[in-house]
C-alpha cells in the first residue's frame, strides 16, 4: 500500500540519549531543606522528635523502676514473666529457609528503601489530601513552594546523596523507580516463601499470639527492659509477648500495607478502585507508606540493639547457623554476610548511575508484565467539580520556538493538528474544525511520577474522533505525540502510546481545563489525556500525531523523550 503524500511541516529533533546518567547533562543539583513536619499549625526540624523521645524513654525508665520494686509490680510480674507459654507444640530452632529468607530480606529491603527515598526526594512533601496544594503538606525537605515564579514540578527535587538513596542525584526518580519496582518483586517473592514455610512448619507459633495474655506479658516485658531487669530469654523456643506482638505487626500489618500502599499511588489502581482511592487517595497512600519506612528503621534499631544486648554470640549462632552452640562461629559469618550488604550498598548507586539503561530494560523485563496486566483497566473513578484542585502543579517547559510564538500571538486559530504515518487519510486538521467536532468532558485525577497528584476538568475531542477522521491502519500499534516543546535536557518531547489506549472513551486531546481555554503553562492548545498512564506521558503542546508499527527507530527506541533521556518506562500505569 502506497502512502498518500502527506509531509509534516517538521522534523522531530531527537534528543542523543546517553545509556548512563550524564551528570554534564542533568538538572544541576539542589541541595534538601532541612527535614521538617508540621504539628500544631507550625513547622518543627526533625531533631525535635528527641525531646518526646527522651520524655518518654525517661517515664518508662523511672515509672517501671518505681513500679517493678512496689508489691503490685513484682506480682504482676510474677503472674506475667514476659513469655506466654501457650499450647503445646512450639517452634524449634531456626530452619535454613528461615535463616536465608531472613537474611534476603535484609539485604533486599536495604535497597528498597534506599530507592524508595530516591523517589520521595523528587517531590520531598508528603500531603493527606489528594490535591498536593503547597502550604498543605505535614512533611518536607524542601523550601516553602515560592510565590513570586512560576515553580514547576521539576524544581522542586532534591538531591541525594548516592550513599542513601538509589542512584543518587537529582531527578533521578526513573532509575529509582526500576530499582524499587525490581527489588520489590523479589522482597515479595521472598516474603511468600517465608509465609508459606511459616504456616507448613511448626514456625508460625513464634510469631502468631494464641492467648489475651500476650498483652499483661508485653507490658510485663516493657517494665523489665526499662527497669534493666532482662526478662528470661528463649528465642530459640519461643520470643517473649512484647517481641511477639511486634514481629506479628511487622510481618502480617505493616509489610501487606506496604504493598497496599504502594499500589494505591498508582493512577490505573487509583482509577480502578474508586471507592477506595477516595478515602486511601494518593496522597494519603503516599504518606503512609513513608509512614511504614520510619516504622521499620525504628524496628531495625531496635531489633539490632535487642540481639547484642541479649547475648549477640547466642543470638547470631540462632539466625546465621541455627545452633544453640556457644561460639563465635555464627558471629564470625554473620559479619561477612553484613559485609556483603556493605559491599552492595556501597556498589548500587555508582553501578545503577553508570548503567542506567540496563537497569530500565532489566527492570522492564522484570515487572513489564505487571504494568501491562494494569493497563487492562476500566476506570471507575470520574470526580465532580468540586473536586477540582486548587492547585495544580504545572511540570515542563514552556515551547519558546518563534512557530510556537507565532501560533499563540494569534490565539493558535492558525494552529493544524498533523496526523500521519500508518493512516488511510493523514491531513493537518484545522484547530477551529477540532473544536467542531464535538468536546467531551471529564474530571479526573493526574498522578505525576514525581509523586504529586491533582483534580482537573478537561474539556477536549477524543482520541477515537482523531482515529476516526485519520483512519490508522491495522498495522499501526502505537500513537506517537509530538510537541512543540524542547524537553528539560534539549531536544523533541514526544511520548508513544498504544493504540489500546487510544481507543479508551477517556483518551483525548484537552483544549479546556477546568471550563476555560487551556492555559499556556498547562499545553495550549492540544494537551493529551489517557487516564490510565503517569503525567509524563499526558503531552502537552501536541503538535502532531503519527501512527506507527513499532517506536524502536524513534530517539533512543525506548518509547518517549523522558523514557529516552530520564529512564522512564514506556508503560506507566504506576
Ligand atoms: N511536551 C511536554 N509535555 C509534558 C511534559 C513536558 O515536559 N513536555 N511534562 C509532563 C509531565 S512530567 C507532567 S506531570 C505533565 C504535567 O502537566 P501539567 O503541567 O498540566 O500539570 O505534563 C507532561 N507533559
Ligand atoms: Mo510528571
Amino acid at each position: 500500500m502506497t502512502q498518500p503524500s502527506f509531509t509534516p511541516s517538521f522534523k522531530p529533533q531527537f534528543k542523543k540519549a546517553h545509556d548512563f546518567i550524564d551528570w554534564k547533562d542533568w538538572a544541576p543539583r539542589q541541595r534538601p531543606a532541612p527535614v521538617e513536619f508540621r504539628l500544631a499549625g507550625r513547622w518543627w526540624r526533625i531533631g525535635w522528635l528527641l525531646v518526646p523521645a527522651i520524655l518518654v524513654g525517661i517515664a518508662c525508665l523511672v515509672g517501671s523502676t518505681w513500679v517493678i520494686e512496689t508489691e503490685w509490680g513484682r506480682q504482676f510480674v510474677a503472674r506475667y514473666p514476659g513469655t506466654v507459654h501457650a499450647p503445646a507444640i512450639e517452634a524449634h530452632g531456626f530452619p535454613l529457609w528461615l535463616r536465608v529468607t531472613h537474611w534476603t530480606n535484609f539485604a533486599l529491603m536495604t535497597l528498597v528503601f534506599r530507592a524508595g527515598l530516591q523517589i520521595l526526594a523528587d517531590h520531598p512533601r508528603l500531603y493527606w489530601d489528594r490535591d498536593s496544594t503547597p502550604g498543605t503538606e505535614w512533611f518536607r525537605f524542601q523550601i516553602p513552594v515560592p510565590k513570586d515564579r512560576v515553580w514547576m514540578a521539576k524544581d522542586d527535587s532534591v538531591t541525594m546523596p548516592g550513599w542513601l538513596g538509589i542512584p543518587g542525584g537529582r531527578h533521578t526518580v526513573g532509575v529509582a523507580r526500576w530499582i524499587h519496582f525490581s527489588f520489590d518483586l523479589f522482597w515479595l517473592l521472598n516474603g511468600a516463601v517465608f509465609l508459606v514455610m511459616l504456616f507448613v512448619s511448626e514456625q508460625w507459633q513464634r510469631l502468631v499470639p494464641r492467648s489475651w495474655e500476650v498483652f499483661p506479658n508485653a507490658l510485663s516485658t516493657v517494665i523489665q527492659y526499662s527497669s534493666f531487669h532482662m526478662p528470661v530469654e528463649d528465642g530459640w523456643i519461643r520470643y517473649n509477648a512484647l517481641q511477639q506482638l511486634t514481629y506479628f505487626f511487622t510481618v502480617f500489618v505493616a509489610a501487606p500495607l506496604l504493598l497496599v500502599t504502594g499500589l494505591a499511588q498508582a493512577p490505573a489502581i487509583g482509577n480502578r478502585f474508586a471507592r477506595v482511592s477516595r478515602h486511601l487517595n494518593r496522597q494519603a497512600a503516599r504518606s503512609v507508606h513513608f509512614v511504614l519506612l520510619l516504622w521499620f528503621i525504628l524496628y531495625f534499631a531496635i531489633h539490632v540493639t535487642m540481639v547484642f544486648v541479649t547475648g549477640f554470640k547466642k543470638n547470631f549462632n540462632h539466625i546465621v547457623l541455627g545452633t544453640l552452640a556457644d561460639t563465635w562461629v555464627g558471629f564470625a559469618i554473620g559479619t561477612v554476610i553484613l559485609l556483603g550488604v556493605a559491599i552492595l550498598w556501597a556498589a548500587a548507586s555508582p553501578l545503577a548511575q553508570r548503567h542506567a539503561r540496563a537497569v530500565q530494560r532489566t527492570g522492564a523485563f522484570l515487572v513489564g508484565w505487571i504494568k501491562a496486566l494494569m493497563e487492562w483497566w476500566d476506570p471507575g473513578v470520574q470526580y465532580t467539580e468540586k473536586d477540582i484542585s486548587p492547585h495544580f502543579w504545572p511540570n515542563g517547559k514552556v515551547p519558546t520556538s518563534a512557530e510556537y510564538l507565532a501560533l499563540r500571538a494569534n490565539g493558535f486559530r492558525d494552529f493544524r493538528l498533523e496526523v500521519f504515518g500508518l493512516c488511510d487519510a493523514p491531513q493537518a486538521i484545522p484547530f477551529e474544525r477540532l473544536k467542531a467536532i464535538g468536546k467531551q468532558e471529564q474530571i479526573t485525577m493526574h498522578y505525576c511520577i514525581q509523586g504529586w497528584s491533582g483534580v482537573a476538568k478537561w474539556g477536549g475531542v477524543s482520541m477515537r474522533a482523531i482515529l476516526d477522521l485519520a483512519k490508522p491502519r491495522p498495522e499501526a500499534r502505537y500513537a506517537v505525540f509530538y510537541s512543540f516543546d524542547e524537553g528539560g535536557e534539549g531536544g523533541t518531547f514526544y511520548d508513544v502510546h498504544k493504540m489500546e489506549n487510544m481507543l479508551h472513551p477517556l483518551s483525548m486531546l484537552a483544549f479546556e481545563m477546568n471550563g476555560e481555554t487551556l492555559p499556556e503553562l498547562h499545553g495550549a492548545p492540544l494537551r493529551l489525556r489517557v487516564e490510565n498512564e503517569l503525567g509524563f506521558k499526558q503531552v502537552k503542546w501536541v503538535r502532531a500525531v503519527e501512527f506507527v508499527a513499532d517506536f524502536k527507530h524513534l530517539g533512543a527506541g525506548q518509547g518517549g523523550y523522558n523514557e529516552d533521556v530520564e529512564f522512564y518506562g514506556y508503560r506507566m500505569p504506576i
